[in-house]
């Protein structure tokens, strides 16, 4: 079977599913090609905190009814340092700004639930899916799917197909420069039925290694501990889980914890990564296609969405507007804001975690701790850190796009 379209999305995942909606919007027709099922998709628990410029972006695309009576604002986090409490107050520090707590399962439900009822088409379980002809005027996408090759002229293609896909292998490796970091620890999550341990999200740093306490609603929690990466979930009885949270949570907190049984578990390794540049002929890469971080700063779906947010603004261009050569500035408006939110996640990453014996960057661990306790102290113990970090925090300003 042969069809057409003018942008081939790879990838449902949130920045798929957002660009496609946003397309369909400005009358651009649109095919997304994925690998797994729907339901596969919404079986990943991933992000739970939204910026400003997402919560925008979902409204534009008109997907935001449930997103705006289910999700709660947040106008603060904490941070807890050795057992002390320093609260982040992002709504006065920023003077205005906050952040919107909502799942990306549920942001990607309600997407599929919209696209569905747009009647627009979605190739999912596609197998063998390749790009062809990229760099030329008429590139093609081909996957084999029920019995049958098919193929899909478009004009051009999101690559919106996450970390291990198969559109950034497709840019020569000449043509692109890989930066990358791995952290030598991950992040065990567990996801349970139970009410928060706080009404705010709570970042620990602790001699044990770093926690988070986080939240999906009033009636669900979400926690994280940082375990060493040869860890295996397997080790982790939810009791043992929740016996170590409550020794790295500050003790006012650990003795409101509510325990119960997990739903969800699994570990996520940390890693920085940014991909130059993020284009190469008619093939853009959007999100963690392009660039990961580690979820510390709360900023890998954000960035996807900022992405996601200049793509479509230059694809608009192009067809609303005819600017033949708009979508050429992709990689270098998109790069700015993603190398911010690299440097963020980066820095919270070093602040707040235990790093492993041995070197840190260059130095002995020791040094490194006390570097960076004393950096901790110092940006929260000013206002003038606070505000540093509440800024990043709830995003930098999505730039123009001329
Ligand atoms: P995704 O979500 O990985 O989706 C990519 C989709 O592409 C499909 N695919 C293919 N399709 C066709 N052909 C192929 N060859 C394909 N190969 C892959 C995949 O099946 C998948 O459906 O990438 P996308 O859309 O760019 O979204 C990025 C976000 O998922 C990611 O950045 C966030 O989840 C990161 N993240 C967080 N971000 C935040 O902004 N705030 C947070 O609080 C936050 N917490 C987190 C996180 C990520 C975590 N993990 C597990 C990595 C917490 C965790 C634990
Ligand atoms: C989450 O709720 O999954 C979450 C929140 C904040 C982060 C990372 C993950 O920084």
């Amino acid at each position: 079977m042969k069809t057409k379209t003018q942008v081939a999305i790879i990838g449902s995942g949130p920045s798929g599913l957002l660009l496609g909606q946003l397309l369909n919007k400005a009358g651009i027709d649109n095919i997304i090609v994925e690998r797994v099922s729907p339901d596969y998709i919404l079986g990943r628990i991933r992000a739970g905190i939204l910026e400003q410029g997402f919560v925008d972006l979902v409204r534009e695309a008109g997907v935001n009814q449930r997103m705006d009576e289910e999700g709660h604002v947040h106008d603060g986090f904490d941070i807890a340092y050795y057992g002390k409490r320093y609260r982040i107050d992002l709504n006065k520090l920023t003077e205005g700004s906050t952040v919107m707590c909502y799942g990306q399962t549920e942001i990607t439900r309600d997407l599929m639930a919209a696209r569905d009822a747009a009647g627009l088409t979605s190739f999912y379980e596609s197998q063998d899916v390749q790009l062809h002809n990229v760099a030329s005027d008429s590139p093609q996408v081909t996957l084999f799917k029920d019995g049958e090759t098919i193929t899909i002229d478009c004009d051009y293609i999101a690559g919106c197909d996450g970390f291990h896909g198969i559109s950034r292998q497709t840019i020569p490796a000449e043509k692109r420069t890989e930066h990358e970091r791995v952290y030598p620890f991950g992040w065990l999550g567990l996801l349970a039925d139970v009410p928060p341990v706080s009404d705010e999200l709570i970042y620990c740093k602790t001699e044990r290694g770093f926690a988070l306490a986080s939240m999906r609603s009033a009636t669900r929690s979400r926690y994280y501990l940082q375990v060493p990466l040869t860890d295996k979930v397997e080790n982790w009885s939810d009791e043992a889980f929740w016996d170590e949270l409550k020794k790295r949570l500050p003790e006012d907190s650990a003795s409101n914890l509510i325990t119960g049984p997990s739903i969800e578990k699994s570990i996520a390794p940390l890693r920085s990564f940014v991909c130059e540049p993020m284009q190469w002929g008619n093939l853009y890469l959007v999100g963690d296609a392009a660039h990961i971080v580690p979820p510390t700063g709360a900023k890998g779906l954000n960035l996807a969405a900022s992405d996601v947010s200049t793509l479509y603004k230059l694809l608009q261009k192009r067809y609303a507007h005819g600017d033949l050569t708009a979508p050429q500035r992709y990689s270098e408006i998109a790069l700015r804001r993603v190398w911010h939110g690299e440097r963020f996640s980066w820095w919270m990453s070093n602040m707040l975690h235990d790093f492993e014996q041995g070197e840190v960057n260059g130095m002995h661990k020791a040094t490194f701790d006390r570097f960076m306790q004393s950096e901790l102290d110092f940006y929260l113990t000013h206002e003038e850190g606070q505000k540093v970090i509440a800024r990043q925090y709830v995003g930098m300003p999505y730039e123009e796009v001329n």
